[in-house]
């Protein structure tokens, strides 16, 4: 059985993805950390939790030792609209803290997940399909950090054989806790806003094409990929995964199909959309589906359908906040 600790838990993947840990691995075998508690109370108090700037390497080791863990799951970062608005912090946050990850599970042997993103591509990427092993050349200092972060993981492994693996996310929908600071954001807010109001202003252009995946599926690649063979594994930091693509306006088609007088408008932010332009339209992730059986389970439709009846439901029981 394996021993997890999850830093920033309390995020819009980390508090699904320590849920799924703990229903997989067992609640007292999953420390979650974050450097906040004010918020997701009950995720605070259903089992191990601790305060954790994980830069802060001496807490994060006596952590470790303390739980025995044996897997670090690293999700703290800022993303990448954020990282933007202050780069030289970015830097801080999304580097120190992976480096005093690798440090400390160097030191207890531990293996590491940790996730890249579509942002580890850029203008010069190929845009269609964009291949597992092509040119990385961001122009974000999210994108930065990213690449920056693949090849620290991958010479973890290689100089000192820490197991360290990790798959490039494309922009993550979810339902629990909404995202904060990302290029992909508009694609769960506007889910929001067709239950609330039938109507989003998007600050992505219509045509905007970007890779998205919905989150039983991205939580399901981050389990997968540390479950797999390493014996089995080419690729480690990161494989690309792919779930579907789409626009803003083909979400808003999709979304008409249950709410049909839906209708989405556009005021464009130059941040955001700079940064989409640089990105990849979609991914292709043949080296995650032979190396560890990779295969999302929903596309846009199946994902759409699901994001409004649970948005629905609980606008019904006046708890859409
Ligand atoms: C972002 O938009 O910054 C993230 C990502 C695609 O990594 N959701």
């Amino acid at each position: 059985m394996k021993r997890i600790l999850l830093t920033v838990s309390l995020g819009q993947l980390g508090s699904e993805l320590a849920a799924a840990l703990r229903r997989r691995y067992g609640t007292d075998n999953v420390v979650i950390t974050d450097i906040r508690d004010d918020v997701n109370r009950e995720l605070v108090e259903s089992g191990p939790f601790h305060l954790l700037d994980c830069r802060n390497s001496t807490e994060l080791a006596e952590l470790v030792r303390k739980h025995r863990t044996d897997t670090i799951y690293h999700l703290a970062a800022l993303l990448s609209a954020t990282a933007e608005t202050d780069p030289q912090h970015a830097w801080d946050i999304n580097m120190n803290g992976l480096v005093s990850v690798l440090e400390v599970a160097r030191e207890t042997e531990c293996a590491v997940f940790t996730p890249s993103s579509i942002g580890a591509f850029g203008p010069n990427t190929p845009k269609d399909y964009t291949p597992q092993d092509t040119i990385q050349r961001p122009t974000s200092m999210y994108g930065v950090t990213k690449v920056a972060g693949e090849l620290l993981c991958d010479y973890y492994f290689k100089r000192y054989g820490v197991d360290t693996r990790g798959v490039r996310y494309p922009g993550i929908i979810s339902n629990v806790t909404p995202p904060g600071g990302g290029t992909t954001d508009y694609a769960v807010d506007i889910y929001y806003a067709a239950v609330r109001t039938h109507s989003y202003i998007c600050f992505l252009d219509g045509g905007t094409y970007l890779d998205m995946i919905y989150m039983p599926d991205a939580i399901k690649a981050a389990i997968d990929v540390m479950e797999a063979n390493p014996d089995r594994l080419r690729h480690r930091n990161a494989f690309n995964v792919s779930a579907m693509s789409f626009c803003p306006e083909d979400l808003a088609a999709y979304i008409r199909r249950y709410i049909p007088d839906f209708e989405i408008s556009y005021e464009i932010d130059p941040v955001r959309q700079a940064i989409a332009n640089s990105w990849p339209n979609s991914l292709e992730d043949y080296a995650a589906r032979v190396e560890w059986g990779w295969e999302p389970d929903y596309d846009l439709d199946a994902m759409t359908r699901e994001m409004l009846r649970v948005l629905t439901e609980r606008a019904d029981r006046g708890a859409l906040v």
